[in-house]
């Protein structure tokens, strides 16, 4: 290759990575694998090494950093940078609508809504479509330079996309917008620095503002970064509608958030809210509110500015996930395994919408590596429907040196031996069913609805069962009698009989939920219904080999031992003769072997289903589907839950038939499924 011939290849390499990058960044659908993405990069790179004179600033090969600087200079933002007014109920959105319409004197006002990121806010200066100039807020006024920081980040565009005419850049542009670290890239960097005995980062928001606050952009350029643009300030061409301004700007190569939307009045924007509320969890990144803003750019003119805030705008908060607390001691837990778990006790703290005095510490090793101990001041985190759960240990606060946790030796319930099982996180009390703790955790899996669902017979009640030395097995709770449940302390005449009337209505189990029920270590409701379908009885399950068992779907070694193993134990095998005795039997699955509507198919699922991903498969792969991981044009059906993503997009484009969740359950039932 010639010189020539060389500068044509690097100005046709730039271009494919650019046009890669647009499709992975702005569009979410990647256009390649990342093997041929890397191949093309590294091609780029050995042609500029080579010829280092047709290195520009706004290649591709150049988002790896460069040497360390000695300080931020100071920028001066020439539109100042807002901040938002905030309002943290229905009625301030209210009020915040009234005052728009009031000072347009109109009724009707249309918003557009958007996810409020929890990352940095940044501005972007375009001279004739190259990046010049990255600042950060600061005060408002005035940021501080970190281009080169900002230049290692993929999804912010170093040259724009050159559009038709009407679509042209101004030659001098403004883009702001939020850099923010998405969750999975904050915990796959946190999963390194543990294994590699690095630094961790405390929470996205923090390593979004620490990681463009590093004077070394190598280092900038190792954090997984991303952006999101939600503004445009230029003097002149620019549409009148916001909303249109944000897809000019996915239209010139910035990612722009795809749950922007424009809604009317007060109450849109409420629902809005709500919605975003449901989906706040599923989101891939961590947001504390949303943004509304008046959609007309005359109107935002008219209403103009208090002090430093927009009166165009407004932010709803959500309650933050995230509060500082003290923690007064450490408790275990015995689980119906025997697993011992640490819990905290905490003073009463008000986070993520409820009074939270308990938090998951998960495991020993979690203690010792967050280093909690007890009176120490923590950060508890409550995200969504998730156990509360001690994030960190604020050690600065920490006065003095207080002891660090043990585990005890033996159980706090039964005094059994506390043992760890090799290469388990999990430490876990010996006394099997002699253990109360476990007696009681096992009796009230078995009650459990996706169990044996008999209702009534909460923890409450089993404790007191257990007390009174009625029940001490799960087949003892079919040899209650009316007067034994009437004697006892808060329980009626009638909530006897309903009990009872419970008890008797289960006794005609699914062998699946009847094998669920018995709790066997590592057996869940998916692994069950596999054992039962393709095992047909629990007298074969029973009878099974490991080998044997190894053999049906979604069983591994590890489940096939403990199956095994719980069946060699003869106290559990008299349980199941005393639950025969007592008048139960199970109903075998039917079987569709041979019998296989979907055989054929190829399906792909994607997005939050209300139901686990696993089960999905499994009822699927009953009926002679096939499940994939990726949609081809060979795919059948893709399969789509909530917030579904890249793969919708790729079935959409391939022309490949899409499903909701609903015309799926629908389809199975239509299959003698039962949901
Ligand atoms: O996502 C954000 N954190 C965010 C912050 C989004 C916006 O549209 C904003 C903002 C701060 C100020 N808009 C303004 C005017």
């Amino acid at each position: 290759m010639n010189r020539s011939e060389a500068k044509q290849r690097i100005g046709d390499l730039r271009a494919e990575i650019q046009q890669h990058d647009y499709r992975y960044y702005v569009q979410d659908a990647p256009s390649v694998p990342d093997a041929e993405y890397d191949r093309l990069m590294r091609e780029l790179q050995a042609l500029e090494s080579e010829y280092p004179e047709f290195v520009t600033p706004e290649s591709p090969s150049q988002r790896v950093g460069g040497e360390p600087l000695d300080g931020f200079e100071a920028v001066r933002h020439e539109t100042p940078m807002l901040s938002l007014a905030n309002a943290f109920s229905e009625e301030e959105i209210h009020q915040f609508h009234d005052r728009v319409s009031r000072g347009l004197e109109i009724d009707h006002v249309e918003y557009v809504a958007e996810p409020k990121l929890d990352g940095v806010a940044i501005s972007l200066r375009y001279t004739d479509g190259l990046l010049q100039l990255a600042a950060t807020r600061g005060d408002g006024v005035t940021g501080e330079n970190v281009t080169s920081n900002v230049r290692t980040i993929a999804a912010i565009p170093l040259q724009l996309k050159r559009r038709g005419k009407s679509g042209a850049w101004p030659a001098a542009l403004e883009v702001r917008g939020e850099i923010y670290m998405p969750l999975a890239g904050f915990e796959a960097y946190n999963r390194r620095a543990r294994e590699e005995g690095g630094k961790e980062l405390v929470n996205p928001r923090n390593a979004a503002a620490g990681s463009l606050r590093q004077l070394d952009s190598r280092l900038t350029a190792q954090r997984p970064l991303a952006f999101y643009a939600y503004s445009i300030v230029a003097s002149e061409g620019l549409p009148e509608s916001h909303f249109d301004a944000l897809a000019l700007l996915k239209s010139w190569g910035f990612p722009v958030n795809p749950e922007i939307r424009r809604v009317r009045d007060a109450q849109g924007c409420i629902d809005y809210f709500i919605g975003m509320g449901r989906k706040r969890d599923r989101l891939p990144y961590d947001i504390d509110g949303v943004v509304f803003k008046v959609d007309s750019r005359d109107q935002q003119v008219t209403l103009g500015f208090v002090s430093r805030a927009p009166r165009w705008a407004i932010a709803r908060k959500f309650p933050a996930q995230e509060e500082i607390t003290r923690l007064i001691g450490i408790d275990v837990q015995v689980g119906r395994t025997g697993a011992i778990t640490p819990v905290a006790r905490l003073e009463p703290v008000f986070v993520g919408g409820v009074t939270v005095t308990n938090a998951t510490l998960h495991n020993f090793d979690e203690i010792r590596r967050k280093d909690v101990r007890e009176g120490d001041w923590v950060i508890v985190r409550r995200a969504g429907d998730v156990i509360p759960e001690v994030a960190r240990v604020m050690t600065e606060r920490r006065e003095g040196e207080p002891p660090e946790f043990q585990m005890p030796q033996h159980c706090p319930v039964c005094g059994s031996a506390v043992e760890r099982d090799e290469g388990e996180a999990v430490f876990r009390c010996t006394g099997g069913l002699v253990c109360g703790a476990q007696r009681i955790q096992s009796i009230l899996h078995f009650a459990s609805r996706r169990a044996m669902n008999i209702e009534g017979l909460g923890a409450k009640l089993v404790v007191q069962l257990v007390d009174a030395g009625l029940v001490n097995s799960v087949a003892d709770l079919y040899r209650l009698e009316r007067e034994q449940l009437a004697g006892l302390e808060r329980m009626g005449e009638k909530s006897a009989d309903n009990l009872l009337a419970e008890l008797e209505k289960s006794k005609t189990p699914d062998l699946d939920r009847l094998l669920f029920a018995l709790g066997v270590r590592e057996v869940g409701e998916v692994t069950a219904a596999s054992l039962a379908r393709h095992l047909g009885s629990l007298e074969k399950i029973m009878a099974a080999s490991e080998e044997e068992l190894v053999e049906v779907p979604d069983v591994g070694p590890v489940v096939a031992s403990h199956v095994r193993a719980f069946f060699n134990e003869p106290h559990n095998v008299e349980i199941i003769k005393e639950l025969e005795t007592a008048g139960l039997h199970w109903q075998a699955p039917e079987t569709n072997e041979g019998e296989q509507p979907l055989a054929g198919q190829i399906w792909v699922l994607t997005g939050a289903l209300g139901m686990p991903r696993a089960r999905a498969r499994t009822m699927l792969e009953s009926l002679g589907a096939r499940v994939t991981g990726s949609v081809s044009a060979k795919t059948t059906f893709v399969l789509a839950g909530e917030a579904a993503g890249a793969k919708l997009r790729k079935a959409e484009s391939l022309g490949v038939e899409v499903l909701d969740e609903e015309t799926f359950r629908t389809l199975l039932q239509s299959h003698g499924v039962s949901l």
